[in-house]
C-alpha cells in the first residue's frame, strides 16, 4: 500500500511564529510526531510519503503515486484538513482521518465524507482498519474504549520528516495529564492517568 501522510495547514497565530521563523530560516516550529507516529504503527511493508503542508504544497507527483491519503490534525487545522478531504476525493483517492480534532469532532470529518475515521490513540485503532483494509472493506469508524500503554509505541519513523524545515524536534515521553482545566482537550482525549514511555521506547 502506498500511503501519502498528509498534515494541514495552520493558520496564522502566536502559535505560528511566522516572523521568528523567517529571521531563524526555518519553516515551521515543530514537526507533525503523531503522523510519523502512526506510520511506525502501520505495517512496516506500506510504502510511506509525508507532506507537512507547513512547510510545503503536495507535489503532483505524490497525489499521484498514492493509493491511499492519511490526514491528522487539531481543530485548529480543520480548513485545511477538510479541504485536503475533498481534494483527494477529486483526485480519486480513499481517505482515512485521525486525530486531534477527527476524535473531538467525527461529525465535521463524516460531513465532507472521508472514508474510514480512525480515532482515538492509533495504538488500539490502527490494527483495526488495517483489518478492515485486507477484508476488503471501502469504509469504517474505528474507535477504541480503552487507553494504550505508551511503552509499545513503536520509535516514529523520523526518517519521513525533512528535518531542516523545522526549529525544534520533538519526542513524546507520556500522554495523559491528571489535572481537568476546563479550556483543555486533553484529558478528553487522552485520559487523566499520565502514562509515560521508558528510555528503549524513546531512543532513536
Ligand atoms: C506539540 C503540540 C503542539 C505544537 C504543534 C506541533 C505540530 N506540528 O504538530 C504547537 C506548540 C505549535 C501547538 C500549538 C497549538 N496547539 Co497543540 N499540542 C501539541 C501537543 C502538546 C502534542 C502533540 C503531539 O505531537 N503529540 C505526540 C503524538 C505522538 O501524539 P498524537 O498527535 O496525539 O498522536 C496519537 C493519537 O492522537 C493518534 N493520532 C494522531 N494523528 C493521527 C492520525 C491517524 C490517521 C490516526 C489513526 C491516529 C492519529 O495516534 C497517535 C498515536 O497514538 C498536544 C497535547 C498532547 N499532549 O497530545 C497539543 C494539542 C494537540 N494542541 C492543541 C491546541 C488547542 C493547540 C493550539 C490551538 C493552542 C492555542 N490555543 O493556540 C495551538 C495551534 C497552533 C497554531 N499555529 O495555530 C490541542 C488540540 C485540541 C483538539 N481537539 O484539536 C491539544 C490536544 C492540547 C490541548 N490543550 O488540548 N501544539
Amino acid at each position: 500500500m502506498r500511503v501519502l501522510l498528509l498534515y494541514p495547514r495552520f493558520p496564522k497565530s502566536f502559535w505560528s511564529f511566522e516572523k521568528t521563523l523567517s529571521l531563524v530560516n526555518k519553516k515551521a516550529l515543530l514537526p507533525p510526531l503523531g503522523l510519523v507516529t502512526v506510520a511506525a504503527i502501520l505495517p512496516q511493508d506500506w510504502e510511506f510519503r509525508l507532506i507537512d503542508r507547513n512547510i510545503e504544497s503536495v507535489p503532483e507527483a505524490d497525489w499521484e503515486w498514492a493509493e491511499l491519503v492519511i490526514l491528522s490534525g487539531m481543530i485548529v487545522q480543520k480548513e485545511d484538513l477538510l479541504f485536503l478531504v475533498e481534494e483527494s476525493h477529486r483526485r480519486g483517492k480513499k481517505v482515512a482521518v485521525g486525530g486531534p480534532y477527527a476524535t473531538s469532532v467525527p461529525t465535521d470529518v463524516q460531513a465532507v465524507g472521508a472514508d474510514y475515521l480512525i480515532l482515538d490513540e492509533g495504538e488500539l485503532t490502527l490494527p483495526m482498519f488495517v483489518e478492515a483494509i485486507k477484508n476488503g472493506e471501502e469504509s469504517g469508524v474505528f474507535r477504541a474504549t480503552e487507553k494504550p500503554t505508551v511503552t509499545e509505541t513503536p520509535i516514529p519513523l523520523y526518517e519521513l520528516l525533512k528535518f531542516p524545515a523545522y526549529d525544534n524536534m520533538s519526542v513524546q515521553f507520556s500522554r495523559g495529564c491528571p489535572f481537568q482545566c476546563e479550556f483543555c482537550d486533553i484529558i478528553v482525549l487522552y485520559g487523566r492517568k499520565p502514562r509515560t514511555k521508558t528510555p528503549p521506547s524513546i531512543d532513536w
